[in-house]
């Protein structure tokens, strides 16, 4: 049975850039997804701690990571899903993010990766993040920081960033216009099962984990509205290096056709395009590396 349309959730997405939903997940999921974390956590070598610094971690989830495939067929993401208005939501990626006691915030951005496409100027998102916190997540253990409105309007953050998820931005010290308060942020305190849904074109960081214990998340990246994308889209996200590999709903006999799973996952029949340029910073602003690496 579909859920209706939440006018007021739908609304913090178009305006804001983003919008919290309490509860979403229940216990019993979030308890399978801490046991997720703490194995990825463990098999992690040091070298990709000190890589993502400012994340604590990055580490790719795919579908074979129990319970990632009941998360995506899960009654509680359909429901976000569609009280958000998602028409064809299909997943694209997905990571554990940690943040060990003592680790640093993370740096001011936003996650869009196509700004010379006209695609970014449109009201709905491409492209949308999905933050499962694991455990109560507050200011004191490294909350989510956000800037309401800047999916969608030029803020003077835009003119000063480097570019993200690059090694130049993840050396920029504490104190630098990378990490600093901002008069217009929001905080965004979450219990653990509640599940933060941005538009990556939001500009967001996270504030210093000071508290003694870790603080985990799960972070999916999802397209909304797969099916309406100009095909270069479609034909991009279906090669991305958390799915199976491209091409498996054309194998007969292949275990994902027809699984449960498959209706959340993206598949492209149309012809070949080159790869849609890639574009990190938004228009005025120019790659300063070439970083063609995660998300
Ligand atoms: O760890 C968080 O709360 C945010 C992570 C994030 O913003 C990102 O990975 O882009």
């Amino acid at each position: 049975m579909s859920v209706a349309v939440d006018p007021d959730l739908l609304g913090s997405m178009e305006v804001d850039g983003f919008c919290l939903i309490k509860g979403a997940v229940p216990p019993e999921l979030i308890a399978r997804l801490r046991g997720l974390a703490e194995r990825k956590l463990r098999s992690e070598r040091e070298a990709h701690f000190q890589r993502y610094a400012h994340h604590g971690s990055l580490i790719p989830i795919h579908l074979e990571d129990d319970p990632h495939t009941d998360l995506l067929t899960s009654p509680a993401l359909r429901n976000a899903f569609q009280r958000l208005g998602f028409t064809d939501p299909r997943w694209i990626s997905g990571y554990v993010i940690t943040k060990p006691p003592g680790s640093p915030g993370l740096w001011w951005h936003q996650d869009w990766w196509a700004w010379d496409h006209e695609l970014s100027f449109e009201p709905r998102p491409a492209q949308v993040f999905c933050m499962l916190y694991l455990q109560p997540t507050v200011r004191e253990n490294g909350a989510l920081r956000v800037i309401a409105g800047s999916h969608r309007n030029r803020h003077p953050l835009h003119d000063a960033l480097p570019e993200p998820h690059t090694q130049h931005i993840e050396n920029q010290p504490q104190n630098t216009v990378s990490h600093l308060p901002v008069p217009d942020e929001l905080t965004i305190e979450a219990d653990a099962g509640d599940l933060v849904i941005g538009d990556v074109r939001v500009l967001h960081a996270t504030h210093p984990n000071h508290s003694d214990a870790p603080r985990t998340a799960v972070d999916l990246l999802f397209a909304p509205h797969f099916r309406d994308l100009p095909e270069e889209f479609r034909a991009h996200y279906v090669r991305q290096f958390c799915l199976p590999e491209a091409g498996w709903w054309g194998e007969p006999g292949h275990p994902l056709r027809g699984s449960p799973v498959s209706a959340m996952l993206p598949t492209y029949d149309g012809p070949d395009h080159p790869p849609v340029t890639y574009r990190r910073l938004p228009a005025g602003r120019r790659t300063r590396e070439v970083p063609r690496e995660g998300r």
